[in-house]
């Protein structure tokens, strides 16, 4: 969650109007769809895409590789933003471009700034399953997809989504891995097998959480959108599905308060990991200079995306920076993992060595300044007043 953030639904209707072409129905996704490659891309357009998706339009908003060239597949990052939020709000929080020059990154939409799962949610799990099936069949018909490395994260609600994704043995059997952030873990929260069918037998997943989170609880309980699992709790399930060894390997770092958990499963190394980050907020208060939260009245609500710099979210909870880099440290474990083969494929995915980034690829138009602008003013004054 990223706050009590007011008056969006202006936000997003410009950005609809702005934007009202490209609407068509979700396609049915065939494992290693090239159709997109070699398809000339806009790159200065940064305007959402629209698509209906079990009856309702939904959209996503798509940052190319500045170098993009339509003839090389690229690995997709599917980001799902926080509750309530947009697509944007991750973006300018999580900067997971900057972290991900040579992928293609996308930003979808909730349906009223919410992913399924929770019980404030409008959208249904089967719905924003579909949606997440059509927007990938969408990217693949637009643009050139290695589908073999396409990956998921997650704020928050949308983190939790992410993990009813991992949970999912068709659309969630498409991603190589994920790496949910804060996460509120509605569904399949009840224990290993509490619905949970993943595609197959190694689900790689890397988990952030701050230890005094106090949104989605590190020890779970009755949180706001419904029953939350203790963190500890869901990392084993996904240690037992997962085939792991346990315990985990952990290394306590900055001063013991950076826990790094590592589970070797099924002989894989690190398939299972989790940054437990206590306190979210690095020497509170002392070290944040920009003038705005140095009085200790101020909430540390730890309820954040793990960054070194101030972002959004940290700004938003009135919290400050911490030692890791989230977006950072998941493109590390994204790039060891590489989706199987599914039977049916068409051939092998060839998997591109990353290209070196020219530098630019954090383009932001004037509108989409503007309404960062906006929105993240209307953010700040929900929060420090
Ligand atoms: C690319 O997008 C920009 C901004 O939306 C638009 O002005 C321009 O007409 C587009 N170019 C093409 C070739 O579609
Ligand atoms: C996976 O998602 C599809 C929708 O894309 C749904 O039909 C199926 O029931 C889901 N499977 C599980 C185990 O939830
Ligand atoms: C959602 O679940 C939480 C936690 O159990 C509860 O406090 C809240 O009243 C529920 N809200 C709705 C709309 O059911
Ligand atoms: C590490 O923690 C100890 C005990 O709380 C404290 O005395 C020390 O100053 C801390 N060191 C740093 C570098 O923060
Ligand atoms: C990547 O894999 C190597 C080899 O198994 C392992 O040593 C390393 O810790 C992994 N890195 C991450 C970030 O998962
Ligand atoms: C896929 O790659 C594997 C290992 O490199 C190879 O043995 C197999 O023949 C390839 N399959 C196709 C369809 O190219
Ligand atoms: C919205 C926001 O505060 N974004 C900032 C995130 O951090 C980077 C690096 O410090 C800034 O450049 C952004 O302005």
């Amino acid at each position: 969650m990223i706050g009590k953030i007011i008056g969006l639904s202006p936000v997003l209707a410009i950005i609809a109007a702005v934007s009202a072409s490209g609407a068509r129905d979700g396609g049915i996704y065939t494992d290693g769809d090239l159709s997109g490659c070699g398809r000339p891309a806009n790159l200065s357009s940064s305007l959402p895409h629209l698509l209906t998706s079990s009856g309702m339009v939904r959209s996503y908003t798509v940052h190319l590789p500045a170098n993009y060239a339509a003839t090389q597949q690229y690995p997709v990052l599917v980001g799902y933003h926080g509750h309530p939020g947009i697509g944007l709000f991750l973006e300018v929080d999580a900067r997971l471009d900057e972290f991900a020059p040579d992928q293609i990154v996308v930003y979808p939409d909730g349906v009223e700034q919410g992913w399924a799962g929770a019980n404030y949610s409008r959208a249904t799990v089967p719905q924003d399953l579909q949606f997440t099936a059509d927007l990938l069949a969408d990217l693949r018909a637009r643009y050139c997809v290695d589908s073999a490395r396409v990956y998921a994260t997650g704020m928050s609600n949308g983190a939790g989504f992410v993990d009813v994704l991992a949970c999912n043995d068709t659309v969630g059997g498409e991603f190589a891995a994920f790496a949910p952030v804060a996460g509120a873990y509605y569904t399949n929260a009840r224990g290993p097998n509490d619905g949970c069918k993943p595609a197959r037998d190694l689900t790689p997943i890397l988990e952030f959480h701050g230890g005094a989170d106090a949104s989605v609880h590190y020890d779970g309980g009755e949180g706001e959108g419904g029953y939350e699992p203790p963190i500890a709790d869901w990392l084993s399930w996904w240690a037992e599905r997962n085939g792991c060894q346990t315990p985990p390997e952990q290394q306590d770092s900055f001063n013991d308060t950076v826990h790094h958990q590592t589970w070797t499963c099924r002989g894989v190394q690190g398939a299972l990991q989790h940054y437990k980050v206590d306190p979210m907020s690095m020497s509170p208060w002392d070290s944040f200079h920009n003038g705005h939260f140095t009085d200790n009245q101020c909430r540390i609500i730890e309820h954040d995306w793990p960054s070194t710099e101030p972002n959004f979210s940290q700004v938003a909870a009135g919290d400050v920076p911490t030692h890791i880099q989230a977006s950072e440290i998941m493109q590390a474990f994204f790039r060891n993992h590489t989706r199987p083969s599914a039977p049916g494929s068409k051939g092998n995915s060839s998997s591109p060595e990353p290209r070196s980034s020219s530098g630019g690829a954090h383009r932001l138009d004037t509108t989409k300044l503007a309404v960062i602008g906006a929105v993240t003013g209307a953010a700040l004054v929900a929060h420090l007043v």
